[in-house]
Order: C-alpha cells, then structure tokens, then sequence
C-alpha cells in the first residue's frame, strides 16, 4: 500500500473529477475532505477484511473491550499517520496548493466520551491494532456527542454537539448483524423439560444496529473494529409502539451521552443505555463466535475476553449468565465458571459518589430478568460467605443492600481481574476502598498504569519535536516507545537543547495565534506557557490555580515591577452541566481573566486563557505548546491522570502533587525534574482519621490566604457575587476546604516559585525537558496493552 508523491496528487484529483465531477479550484474543503477520507477507507478495507478472516481462521483469542465511552477525537491523520501516508499526502497537498490543515479541521471531533476514560479506551484500540492483538471496542452511537462548551458573559452555557450532522466518513452500517434488546415487562420462569425458561409479558423488543469503524493498525496492515450499537424499531414490532412516549424512549437509548464524569443518579435512561450495549454486543459475539469458531459455549472463556471499563458495562456479567443459561441452555455452574473467566474489570476511581448503585425498583422496571439473575449471584455468593465472615463483612460486600444494586461488586464478584490505572490507585483500592474484596481475592487484583498512544501526542501532533527526535535517536520509537531513552545521550549537547528550544517556541508562536484567533487575546510565546487542561472537578483543584492567580494579581498591583517571570495560564475544562460548584469556577476563572488581561499595572507579565469547548481536537493544539503542566489534585483522588502523561512527552515539566502516575512521573524522571508539592495520600488519610483538618485557621491565620480568598467577595473580581460567595463559603468553614485546597497553597506557592526562578535559564530548562520527553516512552499506551495482553486477557500477536 506504499504511495509515492505523484500517485497520490493523480488519485486526489481523479478522485474529486469521480467522485464529485470537481477540479481542485471549485473544490471546497469539505469535498477535499471526504474525498480523501474516501480513499484512506478504501485504502484498508481490503486489510479491513484480511483482518478478520485471518483471525476466524486461526481461532484467535479476541478480546472486546466494552465502554460506554469512547473519545477518538478526528481521525482522518491518525488513519493517514497509520497508513504511512502522511507525510506524502502533506506535501502532495502543498505541491497542489492546498491547505491540507484546513482539510483535517472539516472533521467533526468524535467526542462520545468525557474526558479520561474515553480517551483511554481509543488509545487502548490504536495500540491493540497497532500491536496486531484482535481487540475491539463496543460500545453505544450517540446522535449527540458530549456537550459544546461556549461561554456567554463567563458563564458555562451547553449547546447539542451534533457531530453527525454532515455524516461520518468512517463508519459502516452493518444492518445483517443486528440483534434484538428486550426491555421491560415482566418475567415468569415456567418448567419445561424439567428446565425453568424465563417467559415474558409485557415486554418491548428494539432493534441494535451496529456502526462499525475501522481501528487502524500502525504500518502493520491490521485493521480492528470499534462496533457502536443505534437503536431501532423493529419492523415487525412496530404495532406495539403506539405512543410518542414509546417512540422517544427508544430514540433516547442512543441519543445523548451523558455528561457526567463522575457522578450517577439514579437515571432510568442510563441504565437502559448500558443494558442496551452490553446485550447488543454479547450476542453478536456469541453469535460470531458459533458461526466462525463453532466451538461449544463452554469453551468461550478460550476464544473470548471481555473487559467491563467501569462499572458502566458490568450488567455484561448477569447478561452473558442469561444468555449461556436461556438462550444456550448451559446449567447455573458451567456459564458462571464461563463468564468468571470471560470478564475483567477495570475500576477508575475511589470517589464514592462516583460509585454506581442502581435503584432495585427502576432495575425491575427495565432489565426483570437481569435482576433476577443479579439477586441469584448475590444469593450464592452471600451463602459462600456464611460462616467464615461476619455479618457486617457480608453485608458491606454483598451486590443487593438496601434496595440497591452495587454494581461495582457484581463487577468484582463476577470478574477474574480487578485492575487500577496507576500504583498508588491500585494500592488504595486494595489497602482502603476494595479492601474487603482483597481479602476475599487477592489473585484477582493487579496494577495496569495507564498510558497514551504517543503517536498521535508525538509524531502527529507536534512534527517540529518528531523530527529532531528522527535525526538524532531515529526513527523506532514510534513503534518502540522505550527507544526515547536514547535521547538521554544529548542531555548536555547545546546544538540538540537548541533545536528543542526553538520547537517549543515555534509551537507556542502557533498557539499564541489560535489564541489571538478565538479569543482576541495577545500572548507572547515568551512567556511561560503554563496549561491545565482536564474535566472542572473541585478534587482537580482548578482552584488551587485560581488562587495563586488572583496571589500574583495583588502581587503586582501592590508593586507594579515585582520580579514576576510572565506567564500565560491557559485552561481548557467543561463542567458537568449539574455540576454547580464547578460552573462557579469557570465563571471565576473567566472573571479573573477580565480583570488580569485588561489591566494596564500587569503590563502583559500575566495573562489568563480559559479556552471554549476544551476537546481532543483541542488538546491536539495546546499539549505540543505547553511548559507547564498542572497536575494538582488532592493526593489520592486521581486515580491517574493521562493529560500529566501526554504533557511531560511534548516536554513540559510537571507541577504535581504526589497522586496517581504523578508518583510514576515522578520516579523516572527524578526529583530534579518536576516540581512536586502538597500533603501526600498518607497524609490526607490521617487528616481524615483524625478529622483535624480546619480551613478556617488558614483563613484566619495566614494573611496572605486571608487576602487572596477575600477577592472573591470583597469586589476585587467584579462580576462574581454569587459565585465568589459559593467559592469563599466552601473554603473558610471550619469543616470546609473538602479538597484541602488552602492546606496546600503554601507549598503550592514555593513549588511554582521554583518553576519561575528554573524557567529564567533556558538550557537548563531545555535539559529537564528534555529528560521528561526521554522518559514518556513508559507512559505508552502500547506498554499498558502488552500488559493487559499478558496478565489479564492472554491474547497472542497475529502471525
Ligand atoms: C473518568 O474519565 C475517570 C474516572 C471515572 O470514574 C469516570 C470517568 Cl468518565 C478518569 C479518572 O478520573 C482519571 O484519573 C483516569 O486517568 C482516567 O479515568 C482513565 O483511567
């Protein structure tokens, strides 16, 4: 599939006269784009093809990763990138006279997920296809993908993200491989043949049709599939379907993705979503697996892994029971040995709020038969307890208390892996959180560090760092991510510490200009540029930023030439839109810009830059241009974090409060080169024990917390009375301060004094810079999948 120059610029234009009856001049850039997306599909159908057969006809293990999120932001460089035809085709456009990146801009981002997860589960299916495993994701069609940001007078407002509106290139309806859901009812177990069969009454069948999209390999000619379910009416059931109600009730399952990252309450809507997929994708494996593999079903667990991201797809457990006993007529033993060994479980947080519980009524409603099979699990595993644990242990981990579902211990119960995202995580859970479960099965709990596919945040994104890396260690570490390594050899070589340097400020100098673009904003690419770009959450701390802000402001009008290196502070976050707390310090932070951007005393050594719509199309924009990055949640509360990991790789060092892979961060790239801060985990939980954690003597005591927190109310920020008021009371109450923010903000300080004074020598800079590139190779998302290959799924290469 080698291209040259000429061929391509020839096909290009015979395509646009083919396809569109146009020439390049009458051409807009949307016809460029989907001709040329055109020919990157046709281009690894063929392998497309090849990919499952080769898989059918060896029997291969595959795995399905199921996720109710999944955020590939644009595709249309990836596949290029992944194809080996990247560079070809940008210079093929140049020859043309076209601007190839107002080409890549017609994509609408694919935006199905929130933020880290999602993100995660595509990084996840570009280094499984790139390291040629059969993996595939499944998951659901959202009509709209996460909310659009925009801000009117600072406030968050939320527009419909219709990312299909113009159709999607990259997708493939596969109306033959459609399966029934059957929602509601009631359901009656009736003997027959000395068996109970589960009757239904009442029910309401839809329709799952799948949209499959090619997961391309790099330069390896695999091509996997992310198979995302829309609901339907079937035809033959369209009578029962009388009302709106009945109609919008099945629009709905597939309509919005729910723009929570954390929190779930209660939502009858989100339940039916996660039924929906998990049924739909089941049964197709299963019917896959009979045709192609036509083994019997209690050999799935040899041919098959499925992995429950969160807790979202864990009603997999109870469905796959169903459909190996009612459909396939396995006994209660042999399709729970089955599925115990299909399933494994990935838990992303220790929030308790974020922790799913399902009302048992609303389950009743829905899904009957899966909580009936729900109520049995937990049956039989309470019965395996009795006698060797106390009450109080079996009711602390028993799935059905208090008329909820817990459904992170259906996961864990019926799951033979039970991994966290980084060290510190995976300790917590097993010390703290899932501690009665490590008792119970030790086996079952294992680390999986996150990690990121370093080909997009590298080689694609910022070309100015890939090609000083290709001239000096080569090219390998796209495909051997350890191989960045080698860089530590130039550490002190002045010539290649200036080619870094340049880069940096040649892709601020590009940042600075989108800036001055969307928001009328000036910055100079000489100042620190100095990002945190991640969901508004109060754990993350946007605050803690915030605060050291409004520090600096006063700072500089109580002495207009204090020795303040300029520093541009550029967010990009959305708030849940629930989420007040959160609203409140966009609007905030938003206030605060106004002020800082506009007064003449800072003379631009301060600017704030809170971006609209922060996405992965956005992050493909700011990460190459970062110096600094923010990574300041309170110890323990971010389970990893993968923004610190695509950051420190395009050569921006670290403020970070030892949490999540900060700690890993941290230990590769040395005490030297990151600028930590803050209480420890440790720490925090004895706070806790102890609960002698009391805001309000910082407040009273430290005047300078005393001053900075008083501008949210005293006027200082105009504009800002309620919400200065919400962010003032949450932190000076005596019991306030539930993320420890003012505890923090002394040590906070110092470390971002450090940054200032390290920035002032530029070599230097450019060495530590340097030395968190050389070590990113061990936050690639390749590694984490050999691991997850190794330890959870057992999969083996292809060929
Ligand atoms: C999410 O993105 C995460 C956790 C969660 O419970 C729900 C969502 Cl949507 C994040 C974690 O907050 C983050 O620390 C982690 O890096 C990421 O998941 C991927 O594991």
């Amino acid at each position: 599939m080698s291209l040259t120059k000429s061929q391509f610029k020839q096909d290009f234009k015979r395509h646009l006269k083919d396809d569109l009856a146009l020439d390049i001049d009458e051409a807009s850039y949307f016809d460029m784009y989907k001709v040329l997306a055109g020919m990157v599909k046709s281009a690894y159908n063929q392998n497309w093809h090849h990919t499952w057969r080769s898989y059918d006809q060896q029997h291969k293990k595959q795995l399905y990763y199921f996720s109710i999120e999944f955020l590939p932001g644009r595709m249309l460089q990836s596949n290029l990138f992944n194809l080996g035809w990247l560079d070809i085709v940008k210079d093929g456009m140049k020859d043309l006279g076209v601007d190839f990146e107002k080409i890549v801009e017609q994509e609408n981002d694919m935006a199905l997920g929130n933020g880290g997860l999602g993100r995660l589960a595509s990084s996840f299916m570009d280094a499984l296809a790139s390291d040629g495993f059969a993996g595939n994701g499944n998951g659901i069609r959202y009509k709209y993908g996460l909310f659009k940001q925009k801000f009117i007078d600072g406030y968050q407002v939320e527009l419909p993200n219709n990312w299909l509106n113009e159709g999607n290139v990259w997708e493939e309806r596969r109306e033959t491989h459609s399966v029934m859901v059957r929602f509601g009812g009631q359901v009656f177990l009736k003997p027959q043949n000395g068996q109970l069969v589960p009757v239904y009454e009442g029910s309401q069948l839809i329709k799952a049709v799948p949209y499959d999209t090619g997961m391309v390999g790099y330069e390896n000619g695999v091509v996997n599939t992310l198979r995302l379910w829309d609901a339907e009416i079937p035809e033959d059931e369209e009578s029962k379907y009388r009302t709106i109600d009945d109609l919008r009730r099945v629009e709905d399952l597939t309509s919005v993705l729910y723009p929570d990252d954390s929190t779930e309450d209660g939502r009858r809507m989100r339940i039916r979503q996660e039924y929906f997929f998990v049924s739909a994708g089941l049964q197709s494996i299963i019917n896959h697996y009979l045709k192609k593999y036509d083994q019997p079903l209690t050999k799935l667990d040899q041919y098959v892994a499925v992995h429950i991201n969160d807790t979202h797809p864990s009603m997999a457990i109870a469905e796959l029971m169903r459909l190996l006993m009612d459909e396939h007529g396995l006994s209660w033993e042999d399709a729970w040995k089955v599925t115990v060994n299909v399933m494994s479980y990935t838990n992303h947080t220790i929030m308790a709020e974020a922790m799913e519980r399902w009302d048992i009524n609303m389950m009743q409603q829905e899904v009957p038969r899966v909580l009936q099979i729900i109520q049995e699990i937990d049956r039989r595993f309470v019965l395996s307890l009795e006698g060797k644990y106390d009450q109080n242990f079996i009711n602390r981990t028993r799935i059905i208390a208090n008329n909820q579902v817990h459904m992170a211990h259906l996961a864990i119960i019926g799951s033979h892996s039970i991994n966290g995202v980084a060290k510190l995580h995976t300790e917590l859970l097993k010390k703290e959180v899932l501690h009665d479960f490590y008792r119970l099965y030790p086996e079952r709990f294992n680390n999986k560090t996150n990690g990121v596919t370093l080909r997009r945040w590298m080689a694609i994104d910022n070309p100015r760092l890939a090609a000083i890396l290709d001239q000096e260690i080569g090219t390998d570490w796209r495909e051997n991510p350890l191989e960045l390594e080698k860089l530590l050899k130039y550490r002190s070589n002045n010539k290649v510490l200036d080619q870094l340097i340049a880069a940096k400020q040649a892709n601020k100098r590009d940042l600075a200009k989108f800036i001055k673009q969307q928001t009328g904003i000036e910055v100079s690419s000489k100042a620190i540029f100095d990002v945190q770009i991640k969901r508004l959450h109060a754990y993350k701390r946007q605050l803690l930023n915030l605060l050291r802000i409004v520090k600096l402001y006063q700072d500089l009008k109580a002495n207009p030439n204090a020795d303040i290196y300029p520093r541009v502070f550029i967010f990009g976050a959305k708030a849940a839109p629930s989420y007040q707390y959160a609203k409140a310090v966009i609007k905030c932070i938003n206030e605060v810009a106004n002020l800082v951007n506009n007064d003449p005393d800072i003379h631009d050594k301060l600017k704030v830059v809170f971006l609209e719509n922060y996405n992965v199309s956005l992050a493909d924009r700011i990460i190459p241009a970062a110096d600094v990055s923010e990574q300041i949640s309170l110890a323990s509360k971010e389970a990893s974090g993968t923004s610190n990991m695509k950051l420190m790789a395009n050569g921006a060092l670290t403020v970070a409060t030892m949490d999540g892979a900060n700690i890993e961060i941290h230990d590769y790239v040395g005490d030297d080169n990151i600028f930590t801060f803050g209480l420890s985990s440790q720490e925090v939980y004895r706070y806790y024990a102890d609960n002698s954690y009391h805001a309000s003597e910082y407040y009273e005591n430290d005047p300078v917390i005393h001053r900075v927190v008083d501008a949210f109310v005293d006027g200082t920020i105009p504009n800002i009375s309620m919400e200065g008021r919400e962010i003032f009371e949450s932190l000076v109450q005596y019991n306030g301060d539930q993320f420890f923010v003012l505890r923090d903000f002394e040590s906070y300080l110092e470390a971002q004094d450090k940054v200032d004074q390290a920035y002032r020598n530029p070599k230097h800079w450019a060495q530590m810079s340097l030395i968190n590139t050389a070590n990113a190779g061990h936050f690639s998302s390749d590694l984490t999948i050999d691991r997850y290959v190794d330890d959870v799924w057992k999969l083996t290469p292809n060929k």
